[in-house]
């Protein structure tokens, strides 16, 4: 389903008068518009397969219809979107839940729609059907070189379905770990899993990254062998220089100061990509900006004083996505509304005085460093978003013009009310 331009021009033209008001408003605030707005035009996230579906826990899961039913119409659905707010311009393949049979159809049907392809994930974490050996106690780390070599193997297989459709990066998540003290010997899941990655890394392109990707706890309840930013710097040190650590908001013990790890890994220049979501207890997978935008805020603002300490490009350097699924919303209202936020955070990040907040912290001026921030924080920036997304072809506002013109019930006429898409 390509959207008719037409009708979002008519979108457009019917909010203008009051976004050039609100527009006017905030660019008078603002050094240097131009140069923001073409930041935010050229910032992308990508969209993963696996949350255009309605997403589920263990408990139970809630389709609400008009789910696509298969990789090209997953690829429409991120086309829909990134149509509508010109900033999901990228697309996160899952393997085995989305593998590309033709892969020569598939990216002529991304580029149609302006799409790239993003990090190309793995999957060890759960059996397949057909597949030789289990994962239940774990996959780079497990004690049978058998099954260490059935994961290496699948990696390697990713990295061959990427190749042919232009990514250019590998995301390894592992569920390895222990549910029960004694189960594991750490030192020995640490040496297994950093054998198998380096299996792994020999098969990477030159020009590939290698993201390894931590998570705190979940399957696993006691151990994880991948399950912090310290660990997972070690992977990517013994690695090399094409293997970073990537950081998901979701997978930290509460409380974790998430920005200074950040700053930490910008600094070590083995922050890899980033995947964006929000939670209020665990891995959740909310709506980004829904529980703690001050965080996210604050991370954003790490983000861009990293990246410009090192002159890296925003938009590229790092690989951004959205990694959340969840049960009672439409997917795709929710990864506009998630979009959304990473725009409207990296607004604001963009907006903090980094000469005066220097200044402020050799002074050792605590009341000032806070107010820098939190005024860049309490900035309306909406309009500036807007802005951007109206230049370069967008709707100003996306989700009400995914109401207005009824999408889901389209979706549903064409999919049925009970195609289920692959994912969790
Ligand atoms: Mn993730």
């Amino acid at each position: 389903m390509q959207l008719d331009k037409s009708a979002i021009e008519a979108h457009n033209e019917y909010l203008i008068k009051d976004h050039e008001r609100r527009f006017n408003y905030i660019a008078a605030e603002v050094q240097d518009v131009e140069a923001l707005l073409q930041k935010l035009i050229d910032f992308q996230v990508a969209i993963p397969s696996w949350a255009l579906g309605t997403g589920g826990t263990r408990f139970g899961r809630f389709p609400g219809g008009g789910e696509p039913r298969n990789l090209e119409e997953k690829i429409e659905d991120i086309g829909l979107l990134h149509a509508l707010n010109n900033s999901s311009g990228a697309i996160s393949l899952h393997i085995p839940w989305d593998i590309p049979e033709n892969a020569t159809h598939i990216k002529a049907l991304a580029a149609q729609h302006g799409l790239q392809f993003d990090a190309m994930n793995s999957n060890t974490f759960q059996d397949q059907p057909g597949q030789a050996f289990s994962y239940k106690y774990g996959s780079m780390q497990h004690v049978n070189k058998a099954v260490r070599q059935q994961a290496i193997d699948h990696n390697i297989e990713v990295i061959k379905y990427g190749l042919d459709l232009g990514s250019t990066s590998l995301t390894v998540w592992l569920s390895d770990g222990s549910c029960f003290p004694g189960q594991l010997n750490f030192r020995n899941a640490f040496q297994n899993t950093l054998e198998s990655l380096q299996q792994v890394y020999s098969a990477l392109p030159d020009d590939w990254k290698m993201f390894v990707e931590y998570k705190a706890f979940e399957p696993n309840f006691y151990s994880t062998t991948v399950g912090d930013w310290g660990q997972s710097l070690l992977y990517a040190s013994k690695l090399g220089s094409k293997a970073y650590t990537l950081v998901d908001l979701g997978h930290h013990l509460p409380n974790a100061n998430i920005e200074q790890i950040v700053a930490l890994l910008l600094m070590e220049g083995k922050l890899g990509g980033f995947h964006f979501n929000d939670s209020k207890y665990g891995d959740d997978d909310l709506t980004v900006g829904s529980i703690k935008p001050y965080q996210l805020f604050l991370i954003f603002n790490e983000l861009v004083e990293g990246m410009d300490a090192r002159g890296m490009k925003h938009a590229t350097d790092l690989g951004w996505m959205i990694d959340a699924s969840h049960n009672v919303k439409d997917p795709l209202e929710d990864l506009l509304q998630s979009v959304e936020a990473i725009m409207i955070t990296y607004a604001q990040a963009l907006l903090v005085d980094r000469k005066k907040l220097a200044e402020a912290q050799l002074n050792n001026d605590v009341v000032t460093a806070q107010e820098i921030l939190q005024q860049a924080f309490r900035t309306d920036v909406r309009a500036l978003v807007a802005a951007a997304r109206l230049r370069s072809g967008g709707a100003l506002n996306p989700l009400a013009f995914y109401r207005q013109h009824d999408i889901r019930a389209g979706l549903i006429n064409r999919r049925g009310s009970k195609s289920m898409a692959t994912g969790l």
